[in-house]
Formats: C-alpha cells, structure tokens, sequence
C-alpha cells in the first residue's frame, strides 16, 4: 500500500458571531472576531507546507447561512490555494450548513468534491489506494443512523468514513446521525473521520475514530488549544497527531480564596493561578475567565465594587502576561455566616436562597424575561440573537450575591 499523509478537520463554522466577550479593549476583540479565519488560513499553510496528499472536512464549514457572499469568497480563496498545490479536499455538509440550510453559492474550484446528501457515496483515488465514503446533511436535523447504510470497503485499500454526528450523544452538542462505535466498526474501514463535537476526542483506536474539535475556540466554553488532526499511513502503519492552529484562546481559572485573605493576597492569588495559563499559550491572545470561590469577609465590598475589582483582576493578569484579557470575573464568594442578617428570626436570607439555588422554573423565567427585554433594546439590536445563551445560571448566581451583600451588616 502507497503511502501518504491527510489532514481531517471539522467544525470551521466560518461566519459564526463572536459571542459573550465583553472586552473593552477593541483592539483584542478584533482578533477574535478575525480568529476563525486566521485559523484556518494556517491550516491550509500547513497543509501546503507538509505536502499532504489529501484534505478532509466533515462538516460545519458555515455556521449558518451567509448574510452576503464575503465567506464564500473567502472559502474559495482557501480552496483554491490548495488546488495550485494539488491538493484536493472532500468534505460533507453538517447541521449547520445543510444543503436546504445553505441558500447562497459561490462557485467553487475543481479540486473540492462535495459527498451527496441523499445517500452516502465514495470517492476513489487510485494512484494512493485510498476511498473516502460520507454522506452529508440534506436538513438541519439529520435523525437516521446514516453510517449503517455506508457502502462496504474498498478490499485491499485504506478506507475512510467521514461523518458529523454526535454517535451516542455527547452534551451540549444537538443529537444528529446517531450511532456507535461497534456501527462504525461494522463498516471495516481503516478511519472515521468525524465532525460535530468541537472538543479534540480520539473515541477509539481500532479502528481510529477521531473528532478532531473545531479550529478556534469561539466562546468561553470552547476552552484551550484548537486544531486539526494530522494522519500519516506509512507501510499500512497510521500516526495522527494534532495541528493546533487556533489564533486566540479561551481559558478559565477557578480560584479559591480563605477568610484570612485581604485584597493583596487575593491579587497574589490570581497571579500565581494565572501563571500556568501563560505558560500555555504560546504567544496567543486569551481571553481569561476567573472564577473566585470561598467565604470571605470581603463579600459586601467585593459585590459592590465589582467593576474596580474586575479591573483590578485584569491588572493582575497583565502582570503575568500582556496578552491576557479578563472575560470576565466571575463571583461565587459567600459572606461568613455570621455576616448574614436573620431579621428577628422572620428570614433566613441564606437559607431562603440555598432553597432556590438550581430551581429549574426561576432559570425559566428569567430566560423569558430577558428574551422579552432583548426584543425591545433599540433597533432590535436582541431580538435574533440569544442574549443569555446558557448563561442563565451564571445570572441567577450573580443575583443571589448581590442579595447576600445586601443582606450584610445592614441594622
Ligand atoms: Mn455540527
């Protein structure tokens, strides 16, 4: 058997909104807003430079349909770099850039082939021996087990499945072409080249299945290095090693403080917390979240000062790096009990909370009730987009420290 190297990715979601950074300084959210593409123009770097035989896409190259034709134009680009190069690509269609979900076109080169919707299909490249089956998306939801009906193997040949889906489920991500491992192994193929999940994952390894997680992480819970995954097959054997080309990053740092803390050993802690995550960056801007936990008699002024505290973190932070950013500080701190008022025995405010804590109906409503404030921000700046997100915990927890410092020391 030839031998040969290609690169599986998933996941691009180009044109995806830059979501939940609420950095000031403009100059950094613009490298996050660039980040997707950046990312991506370095894995085609690469895939140039190291000369691989074939490129693999298995899904999401769009995050939805295009307001104009600037990301096609820019996947062309991309695309056409590597047809100079003689590198072809095969890719599929994932939930996100479904054939009915996608309504405009750019033409795109020769060297890009597209797997039918309808039904799998394979292509065969005879000089390396190798054939790539896959089906992509028709809908946004696909609910068939689509990898049982994959055509059988190539005998004698290195045989590749592509395929998004979330195989038995993986949370958060949407449940699409459910199916298992031992579906997969049923095919007998030498690799499964999946899409969907957009954390690194190497799900088994006979045969390799692998997700490869997208290229930039887009939003703090896309967390750490991001990228491809590089295969080489050489006398039948197969490497995969990953190619992290994100261009910034996403990280969080959960912080414990004591009773015993004031504010310069608080700040001393961040900068000790945060010294690991310079040390892996490798020179990329990273957008930090830092969690601060533990009783502290500093709750009340801490809640108050939120702002001047947040800032504060941030200087931290750039003590340690320049390139790190807050995204946010976020407070999970509780006043020592004898801080918190019981007014003549009639409320226990602590007590009352800890009892709503994780109440799924209080979660409801407030979604509800923002949605319904999003709608009428001027110009209906909110109302396409979902302002909360899976942060309604986050709120909810913000709320219930806002009330403890208003339940402290107050006569
Ligand atoms: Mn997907």
């Amino acid at each position: 058997m030839p031998s040969f190297s290609f690169i599986h990715a998933a996941d691009l979601h180009l044109g995806s909104p830059f979501q939940g950074l609420a950095l000031k300084d403009a100059a950094v959210a613009a490298v996050f807003v660039e980040a997707s593409r950046k990312a991506f123009s370095t894995l085609v770097e690469l895939a140039i430079e190291k000369r691989v035989d074939f490129f693999v896409i298995a899904g999401d190259v769009y995050d939805g349909d295009w307001k104009d034709n600037k990301i096609g134009l820019f996947f062309n680009r991309e695309m056409a770099r590597l047809e100079r190069a003689g590198i072809p690509v095969y890719l599929l269609r994932g939930n996100h850039d479904a054939a009915s979900v996608i309504t405009k076109t750019i033409t795109l080169p020769a060297n890009v082939h597209e797997f039918p919707t309808g039904k799998p299909g394979s292509f065969k490249l005879d000089a390396l021996q190798v054939a790539l089956h896959g089906q992509g998306f028709a809908e946004r939801s696909a609910n068939d087990n689509l990898a049982l009906t994959y055509p059988a193997p190539v005998s004698g040949w290195f045989n590749i499945g592509i395929l998004h889906t979330s195989l038995t489920g993986r949370e958060p991500h949407a449940p699409y072409a459910p199916c298992s491992v031992d579906d997969l192994r049923s095919r007998g193929y030498d690799y499964w080249a999946l899409g969907h999940v957009h954390d690194y994952e190497v799900v088994a390894r006979d045969p390799l299945v692998i997700f490869p997680g997208n290229l930039q992480g887009r939003n703090i819970r896309e967390r750490g290095a991001k990228g491809a995954v590089l295969v080489t097959v050489e006398d039948g054997r197969i490497e995969h090693e990953r190619l992290i080309v994100d261009e910034a990053r996403f990280a969080q740092v959960d912080i414990v403080i004591g009773p015993e803390d004031d504010q310069t050993a608080i700040l001393r802690g961040v900068e000790q917390a945060v010294q690991p995550v310079a040390d892996d960056m490798a020179g990329r801007m990273t957008a930090l979240r830092i969690r601060l936990s533990g009783v502290t008699p500093l709750h009340g002024t801490i809640v108050a000062n939120r702002q001047q505290w947040r800032d504060e973190v941030e200087a931290a932070c750039h003590r340690v790096h320049e390139d790190i950013w807050l995204e946010k500080l976020e407070l999970r701190l509780e006043p020592p009990p004898a801080q918190v008022r019981d007014s003549d025995g009639a409320l226990d405010l602590r007590q009352l909370l800890a009892e709503h804590a994780g109440d799924a109906d209080i979660a409801v409503e407030a979604g509800r009730l923002v949605d319904e404030i999003a709608v009428r921000l001027p110009g209906g700046l909110g109302a396409a987009a979902q302002p909360l997100d899976d942060d309604v915990g986050a709120l909810i927890e913000e709320a219930r420290q806002l009330l403890l410092a208003r339940g402290q020391g107050a006569g």
